[in-house]
């Protein structure tokens, strides 16, 4: 939230957003970019799944997209398969942008937060994440020309709870 905080104000003193549209974006819709649009960070005690996420050279995330239920807290294991960084960064459409246009204006910015993980080469990381709210999320690459060039990918959140998920297991048997 504190990051969030320094952001806007960077965003403000930057120009990128202007004191009027984010005074006009607080009427819209009732409740405006609530903090918990995406969730909120995770328990590792709580954590109901792993999933394993691939960042590549080509702009790509493996998956690209993933279905959750409301309330699940999923371990995201990243893995940077390139040879260029790459970073996974949680967020609701409208906040990626603005994250983006920062990060366009000064590519070298480090930037950390519970919703994100930064990798090096051949490195792994992760995020334990909780989805508090059913809708669609966003997660992408905001490194300079990734996220133009495609580097996103969309979590789905389902309002209601799926015990388990057994299709790709079916799948994988009834192949032969
Ligand atoms: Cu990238």
């Amino acid at each position: 939230m504190q990051i969030k905080f320094v952001l806007l104000t960077a965003l403000l003193s930057l120009g990128v957003v202007s004191h009027s549209a984010l005074a006009s974006g607080t009427h819209a819709g009732g409740h405006h970019d609530s903090d918990d649009a995406i969730g909120v960070p995770g328990e590792v005690a709580k954590v109901t799944r792993t999933i394993a996420v691939k960042m590549t050279d080509n702009m790509r995330f493996t998956p690209e997209r993933i279905s959750v239920s409301r309330g699940e807290t999923i371990r995201f294991t990243v893995t940077n398969a390139g040879k260029l960084k790459h970073e996974l960064v949680l967020g609701t459409k409208k906040a990626l942008d603005e994250h983006y246009e920062v990060m366009t204006k000064f590519p070298e910015m480090e930037h950390a937060d519970e919703n994100m993980v930064s990798l090096a080469p051949a490195q792994t990381g992760e995020i334990v994440w909780q989805f508090t709210t059913p809708g669609k999320i966003h997660f992408a690459c905001l490194h300079p020309g990734h996220y133009d060039a495609g580097m996103i990918g969309q979590v789905m959140v389902t309002a209601q709870k799926i015990a388990r998920q057994k299709a790709s297991a079916a799948r994988i048997t009834s192949t032969e």
